[in-house]
C-alpha cells in the first residue's frame, strides 16, 4: 500500500495532509497494536487536526499489513499507562469534522472500537472486522458493546461479540458496519470519500447518538434473552460470554454513558480474573509453539502448491479437506476403488453437512470438492510438493509406503507421516532422504481439530521443518514442534492419564465418576466417554503392541464392547443416541475385578480423582521438558488445549501446575507413588530441581533469574513459574 508518510507525531503515528484532507497513520508493526505511544500519538494528531483550520476532513489508516488489530495485549496486567483508549475514542468521536477510518487487513478489538469512533468507515474487499476479545477471556472494553449494537443492531452485534469471529468487508457493508468497500489504493479511495463528504456537507451523527437499531430489542427484550440463552449454552465454564451479554443488554436498557460504565467495570473484572490471564498465556504460547529456537535464520519454507495424502480413511480424508479449505489442490491416494469412493463420499457428505448448517455456500462446497482428486496409484504423488502419509498405524506398512514415496516423489518434496505413536526416525530411514521426512500429527477429526504436532526427526532438514510449520499455519492449524518419542507429547501424557483412570476404577470409582471429575473441571468429555467415542479397540491394539494390559478396558474389548460403534463400551448407548448411560453390567465387572485383584474399593472424592488424573500428566510433562521432546511448557499447554479439550480458561496443564504450586503437586505425587507402588509416579527430577531452587531463592530473598535445562525460574514472586513466558508477565 502506498502511504506517503511525511510528519511524525511520534515513532508510531505519522500524519500528512493532501489538500484539506489530513491523514493520520498508525505505524506500529507487526499488527499496529494500540500501545501507549500509539494512543498518545493519536490523541495529539486528532487534537491538532481538530484545531487546524486548513483541515476539513480526517482519514485514519494504518501502515503495514493491517489496520489496528487491538489493544496491546502485552500491556495487560501491568500498571495502566496514559492516555486510556477511551480518551482517544471520545476525542475522535467529538470531532466536528468528518472522520473516515480506512480499514485493510484486520480491524480487531480496540482497533474496531477506534474505527467506530469515526463517523464513517471504508474498507478494502479483503478486510475483516471483529471484536475477538472473548477469545482472550475478555469482552470489548472501549465502547464496543455499546457502539456496535447502535450501528448494526443488537442481534448482529451480540453474535459478533460472543463468537469473536471477524466478518468480511462485504457482510460488514451489508450490516452497515462499513459505508463503502473500495477497490484500488485505499488511501486515495478514502480521501475521495472524505472529499465527497466535505463537498456535499454531509456529517452523520456519532455512533453513540444512534438509537434506531436499538428499537427492536427495546420493545421486545424477551427476544434478547432468547438469543443470549442460545449463545451462553455453548460457553461452559467461561466467565466472559455472560459478562459480554450483560454489557450488550445495557446498550438498549440503559443510557449510553451508563452502558459504557457497566462495560468498563465488567471489562476490568475480567482483565484481573484468572480466566483471562490463562487465555492470554495461551494466545502467546500458541505463537511461540510454532517457533524453533535452533532453526537457522536462512531455513525458508519450501513452496507448497500441490499436496497429496496417502490413505482415504477418516484421517486422510480430514487432512485432504484441510488442504482444500486453504485452496491447495490435493490428491488423495487409496489402494482400492471401493475405499477411495467411500473416502470421497465421506468428504462430500462432511462438506454438505457444513453447508446445510449455513457454514458454506453451495459454490464454495463445489470449489473445495473440486480441489480434491482421488487416485488409485501411488505414482500420482509425482507432482506433489508435500505428501502426507495417513495409512494404518503399523511400522512395516509405513516403511513400505515411505520406500515407495522415495522412488516416486519429487526430489524436493516434503514427506510427512501422520503417525500418532511410531518412531519417525525409523520411518525416515526407509528412504534415502531422511532429511525430507517430518511428522505431521493431525488430530481427529482432522478438518476440525486445531492442533498439529510437527514431529522433528533426528535428520529432519531445517527447511523441511520450516515447511511443515508454515503449511500448518496456512491450513489453519496451531503447529507445535515436538521431538521423537513414543506418542510424542500429547499421546504420551494421555497414556499416563489413561493408566490412572483405570486404577481409579479398581480403587472405587465408576466411569461416570472419573468422567464427571474432568467435565466439571471443564473438559468436554472424560477418558471413558472419549474411549467409547474413538473405539476401545484402538487403545486395545496400542496396549497389545506395548505388551501391557488394562484389566477392565481389555475385558470390555474381549466382550466385544468397542464403544459407541457397538452400542456398548464403558457405557451403554440407546439405539441412535450418543449419550453415554451408566451400565450396571460394567459396574459389576469393575467390582468383580477389584475383588479378583484384591484391591479394596473405597469412596474417592471428585477432587482426589482430578488430582490423580492431572498431576501424573504434569509429571510426565516435566519429563518431556527434561528430555527436550517439547521446547517449552507453553507448547505442552497448546497441545492439550487444541488437541485434547483441556479447558482454555485453565491455560493448559503446565500453566495449571504453576497455579496449584509445584510443591503441592510433588507431595501428592509421592503419595500416589506410595499408594500404588508405581515408581513412575514419583516426582520427576525437574520438579525436584525446581523445588530445590525455589527454596534456595526464597532464602536468598532477592529477585534474580536462574536458568535450568528447560525452564527459567524467577524468584521474588508469589508463585513459582517454570515458563519463560510467565516470567515475562504474560
Ligand atoms: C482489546 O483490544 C481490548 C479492547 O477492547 C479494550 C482495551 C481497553 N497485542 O498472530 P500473529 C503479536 S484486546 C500485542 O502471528 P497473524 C503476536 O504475538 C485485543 N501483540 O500474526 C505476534 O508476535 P510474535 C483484541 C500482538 O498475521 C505478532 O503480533 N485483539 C497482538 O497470523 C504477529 O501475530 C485481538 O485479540 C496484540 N493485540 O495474525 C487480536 N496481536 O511475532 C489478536 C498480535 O512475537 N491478534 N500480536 O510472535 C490476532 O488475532 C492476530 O495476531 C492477527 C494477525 C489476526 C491480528
Amino acid at each position: 500500500m502506498s502511504i506517503d508518510v511525511e510528519d511524525s507525531v511520534n515513532d508510531f503515528v505519522k500524519q500528512h495532509r493532501e489538500g484539506s484532507v489530513a491523514f493520520i497513520v498508525v505505524d506500529n508493526p507487526p499488527v499496529n497494536a494500540l500501545r501507549a505511544e500509539v494512543r498518545a500519538g493519536l490523541l495529539d494528531a486528532f487534537s491538532a487536526a481538530r484545531d487546524d483550520k486548513a483541515v476539513a476532513a480526517i482519514v485514519l489508516m494504518c501502515a503495514g499489513r493491517t489496520f489496528v488489530a487491538g489493544a496491546d495485549i502485552t500491556e495487560f496486567g501491568k500498571p495502566p499507562m496514559p492516555p486510556p483508549l477511551s480518551e482517544v475514542i471520545d476525542t475522535i468521536e467529538a470531532m466536528d469534522k468528518p472522520t473516515v477510518a480506512a480499514v485493510h487487513g484486520t480491524a480487531l478489538g480496540g482497533g474496531l472500537e477506534l474505527a467506530l469512533s469515526c463517523r464513517y468507515r471504508v474498507a478494502t474487499p479483503s478486510a475483516k472486522l471483529g471484536l475477538p476479545e472473548i477469545k482472550l477471556g475478555l469482552m470489548p472494553g472501549a465502547g464496543g458493546t455499546q457502539r456496535l449494537p447502535r450501528l448494526i443492531g443488537v442481534e448482529k452485534a451480540l453474535g459478533m461479540i460472543i463468537s469473536g469471529d471477524p466478518v468480511p468487508a462485504q457482510s460488514a457493508l451489508e450490516s452497515g458496519l462499513v459505508d463503502e468497500v473500495v477497490e484500488g489504493d485505499l488511501g486515495a479511495a478514502a480521501a475521495a470519500f472524505a472529499r465527497k463528504l466535505v463537498a456535499e456537507k454531509r456529517m452523520r451523527e456519532p455512533v453513540r447518538d444512534m438509537t434506531e437499531k436499538l428499537a427492536e430489542m427495546r420493545s421486545n427484550p424477551a427476544k434478547f434473552d432468547e438469543l443470549a440463552a442460545a449463545h451462553l449454552k455453548r460457553s461452559r465454564g467461561l466467565a466472559a460470554p455472560a459478562a459480554a451479554v450483560d454489557a450488550v443488554r445495557s446498550s438498549f436498557e440503559a443510557s449510553f454513558e451508563e452502558g459504557l460504565k457497566r462495560e468498563r467495570a465488567k471489562f476490568l473484572e475480567l482483565l484481573a480474573g484468572d480466566q483471562s490471564k490463562a487465555q492470554r498465556h495461551v494466545f502467546f504460547a500458541e505463537r511461540e509453539a510454532a517457533k524453533v529456537a535452533d532453526l537457522p535464520k536462512d531455513a525458508k519454507p519450501r513452496q507448497i502448491k500441490r499436496a497429496a495424502v496417502i490413505g482415504a480413511g477418516t484421517m486422510g480424508g480430514g487432512i485432504a479437506m484441510c488442504f482444500a479449505n486453504a485452496g491447495i489442490p490435493v490428491k488423495i491416494v487409496e489402494m482400492s476403488k471401493e475405499a477411495l469412493d467411500r473416502g470421497l463420499a465421506t468428504i462430500a457428505k462432511n462438506y454438505r453437512n457444513t453447508a446445510a448448517r449455513g457454514g458454506l455456500t453451495a459454490e464454495e462446497v463445489d470449489r473445495r470438492i473440486g480441489l480434491i482428486e482421488g487416485e488409485l496409484s501411488l505414482e500420482a504423488v509425482s507432482d506433489a510438493d508435500i505428501v502426507i502419509e495417513a495409512v494404518f498405524e503399523e511400522m512395516e506398512l509405513k516403511k513400505r509406503v515411505f520406500a515407495d514415496l522415495d522412488r516416486l516423489a519429487k526430489n524436493d518434496a516434503v514427506l510427512a507421516t501422520n503417525t500418532s505413536y511410531l518412531d519417525v526416525n525409523a520411518i525416515a530411514q526407509a528412504t534415502n532422504r531422511p532429511g525430507s521426512v517430518v511428522g505431521m500429527h493431525f488430530f481427529s477429526p482432522a478438518n476440525v481439530m486445531k492442533l498439529l504436532e510437527v514431529v522433528r526427526g533426528a535428520a529432519t532438514a531445517p527447511d523441511v521443518l520450516a515447511t511443515a510449520i508454515d503449511v500448518g499455519r496456512r491450513i489453519g492449524k496451531a503447529p507445535a514442534v515436538v521431538g521423537v518419542c513414543h506418542g510424542f507429547v500429547g499421546n504420551r501424557m494421555l497414556r499416563v492419564r489413561g493408566i490412572e483412570a483405570e486404577r481409579l476404577l479398581l480403587e472405587g470409582a465408576l466411569p461416570q465418576d472419573v468422567d464427571g471429575a474432568l467435565t466439571s473441571f471443564g473438559f468436554p468429555m472424560g477418558p471413558f466417554a472419549m474411549g467409547d467415542l474413538a473405539g476401545l479397540d484402538v487403545g486395545w491394539r496400542v496396549r497389545k503392541a506395548e505388551g501391557r494390559r488394562a484389566e477392565i478396558a481389555d475385558r470390555l474389548c474381549e466382550m466385544g464392547r468397542f464403544g459407541q460403534k457397538t452400542g456398548k463400551g464403558f457405557y451403554v448407548y440407546e439405539a441412535g443416541s450418543r449419550t453415554p448411560k451408566p451400565d450396571p453390567e460394567v459396574e459389576r465387572l469393575i467390582v468383580e475385578t477389584s475383588a479378583r485383584l484384591g484391591v479394596k474399593r473405597e469412596a474417592i472424592s471428585k477432587e482426589d480423582i482430578l488430582e490423580r488424573l492431572v498431576y501424573p500428566m504434569i509429571n510426565e510433562g516435566a519429563r518431556i521438558l527434561e528430555e527436550k521432546v517439547a521446547q517449552r511448557p507453553g507448547d505442552i499447554d497448546v497441545i492439550w488445549i487444541y488437541g485434547y479439550g483441556w479447558p482454555v480458561w485453565r491455560g493448559g496443564p503446565m500453566y495449571y501446575a504453576d497455579q496449584v504450586g509445584l510443591a503441592a503437586i510433588s507431595a501428592r505425587l509421592r503419595e500416589f507413588a506410595q499408594k500404588t507402588g508405581d515408581k513412575t509416579l514419583e516426582p520427576a527430577p525437574l520438579l525436584a530441581q525446581l523445588l530445590a531452587l525455589l527454596s534456595w531463592t526464597a532464602a536468598a530473598d532477592e529477585p534474580h533469574d536462574r536458568q535450568l535445562p528447560a525452564v527459567t525460574v524467577s524468584a521474588g514472586r508469589a508463585s513459582m513459574t517454570w515458563s519463560p513466558l510467565t516470567t515475562r508477565g504474560r
